[in-house]
């Protein structure tokens, strides 16, 4: 199938229905240290809490993680990461019935989620790790291959591509392709331009400018943007939990562009961006 001619997307332990058009993916940071919501959420009560109100919101996935990634991080290890994010898969998925994704690219904290309850695997290396691949197709998981370069800790350095469009979807494209020959089907793959990883604020607006060419690549496209620092350089916003507007602008351009799901922090928001960008982009 050619992804968006399918509007249901099945796998055995779940499913996300795209009839009603772009879904909202839920953050759920369970760090000390992430750049908008660091802290708030490393109790796992009130985590659990977080989701259970994201999900009550409008979240179609959950998205949770145990390590930061914004620029300039450390690796955080993998026990610790599943010190922190089981309890809380295992407690949402008890009581929520949208799927629970796990953001990490460790194989060891992607297999202990999937075996807690999550059933999406969020990968910001966009399989650099073949275990991944092939944790993926045994698990029959959707997978989201998100484009970073370099490491969180060096990518911030001097970010330089001669076409920024092109180069990221070249790779994304091939990436998925690597997902394919794992045994992982096209319909479970989305891909990620990986916003604020390895790029300027050119580079964030150009790939946001150009989401169709993603779009046109035939995969189901994920995209978070959510209160990234590019937001604040633009409108001068130093805190996170001010660049909300920001972050509006580009889930209406990302439902504009035919995105299929947007990362957020602030979920009842962006579901009313995306509920009015949906219903001007049916009209014909
Ligand atoms: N961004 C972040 C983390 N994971 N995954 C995907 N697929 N796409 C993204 O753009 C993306 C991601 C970084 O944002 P956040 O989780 O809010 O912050 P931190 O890395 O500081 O925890």
């Amino acid at each position: 199938m050619e992804a968006g001619t399918d509007t249901v997307l099945r796998w055995p332990t779940g499913c996300l229905d795209f009839s009603c058009g772009c879904l909202i993916m839920g953050i759920l940071n369970v760090t000390p240290d992430s750049f908008s919501d660091g802290g708030q959420f490393l109790d796992s009560v009130r985590a659990v809490e977080h989701g259970l109100q994201m999900a009550a919101q409008g979240a179609a996935i959950i998205d949770i993680g145990g390590e930061s990634t914004r620029p300039g991080s450390q690796p955080v290890p993998a026990a610790e990461q599943m010190r922190r994010v089981v309890p809380v898969i295992k407690a949402l998925a008890e009581q929520v019935s949208v799927p629970l994704s796990i953001d990490t690219h460790d194989v060891e904290v992607a297999r202990a989620a999937l075996d807690a309850g999550a059933s999406i695997l969020n990968d910001i290396t966009a399989l650099s790790d073949e275990r991944m691949g092939e944790l993926a197709a045994e698990r029959q998981a959707p997978v989201v291959l998100m484009h970073m370069r370099r490491t969180p800790a060096t990518m911030q350095i001097e970010p330089h591509y001669d076409d920024v469009v092109t180069e990221v979807r070249e790779f994304l494209v091939a990436r998925a392709e690597r997902a394919r020959d794992f045994g992982i089907p096209k319909e479970r793959v989305f891909i990620d331009p990986g916003i604020g990883f390895g790029k300027t604020v050119q580079h964030n607006l150009l790939l946001l400018k150009h989401l169709d060419r993603f779009v046109a690549a035939g995969y189901r496209v994920l995209v978070g943007a959510s209160r990234k620092r590019f937001l604040g350089t633009l409108t001068g916003k130093r805190n996170p939990a001010d660049r909300v507007f920001g972050t509006a602008a580009t889930v209406a351009l990302c439902v504009a562009a035919g995105v299929s799901v947007v990362r957020v922090h602030d979920v009842a928001e962006m579901l009313d961006v995306v509920k009015v960008a949906d219903a001007i982009m049916r009209q014909s």
